[in-house]
């Protein structure tokens, strides 16, 4: 009984994940209801046009990042917010947030993390070209036969953490391998992992930072050097 009121208290922070984003962000941001989080902070990386301005005038906290890349921009939330559980969130229009208290629930339910499957039965996705749907399969499939998942989705960022968890793991990837990076470290420290399905549309307006080849080639080198690391050292 004592577990469920502990559980029950934890404290949610959501860190929202912006780099010129306005379209998106003046579209998405209504959807995202108070009640869900104690905490939501933006950790932005250096908008032009308007991102930052519209989210201080609707009334939300903006960090300016430090340093640059996706996966700065995730240590600073952690830095940054207080909460026992973390979201992670992008306002592009490839999330959902009423998936938002689906994920923090898992985390409430038992799971140390959280992950939205784009890849689990019932999920879709109207974003990923054919490509994208291949990079996927093959990083997931690399993860879980290198470090013992049986994941749908290992590299989708919209997921909710402990917060101890995340500390732990201790991440120093850069960019767009940061989700990677999370789920290989979570895997091999034993942490649990469990994925909701859900619905992936297409970006609203603005520019994807994420290059196919580039981020491709960051993402599957960070998957080697992590193996290399953990399991071959
Ligand atoms: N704070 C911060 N956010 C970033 C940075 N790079 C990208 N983002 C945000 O991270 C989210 C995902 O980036 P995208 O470029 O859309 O990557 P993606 O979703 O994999 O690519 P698409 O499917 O084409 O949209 C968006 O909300 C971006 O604004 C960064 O360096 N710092
Ligand atoms: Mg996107």
């Amino acid at each position: 009984m004592y577990s469920i009121f502990v559980f029950l208290a934890m404290d949610v922070s959501i860190v929202i994940l912006t780099l010129n984003e306005y379209e998106g962000v003046k579209e998405i941001l209504p959807r995202i209801q108070d009640e869900w989080a104690n905490e939501i902070l933006f950790v932005d990386g250096g908008s032009t046009d308007g991102t930052v301005e519209f989210a201080r005038e609707s009334g939300y906290q903006v960090v300016q990042q430090s340093k640059p890349g996706r996966g700065n921009a995730f240590r600073e939330g952690l830095a940054k917010t207080s909460g026992d559980i973390i979201v992670f969130f992008s306002p592009d229009g490839n999330e959902v947030p009423e998936d938002i208290p689906k994920l923090v629930d898992r985390v409430k339910d038992g799971y140390d993390m959280a992950i939205a499957s784009r890849f689990a039965s019932g999920a879709e996705t109207d974003d990923a070209t054919p490509l994208h749907w291949f990079g996927n399969r093959l990083f997931t499939v690399t993860i879980n036969s290198l470090f013992g998942g049986s994941l749908m989705d290992a590299v989708n960022g919209f997921r909710a953490i402990r917060r101890d968890c995340m500390e732990s793991i201790d991440t120093d990837a850069d960019h767009f391998d940061i989700e990677v990076q999370m789920t290989m470290r979570a895997l091999n420290d034993g942490y649990s992992i469990c994925e909701i399905p859900t619905h992936e549309p297409e970006r609203i307006g603005g520019e994807p930072e994420l290059s196919t080849f580039i981020d491709g080639m960051r993402l599957m080198r960070t998957i080697l050097r992590e193996y290399h690391t953990t399991k071959l050292r």
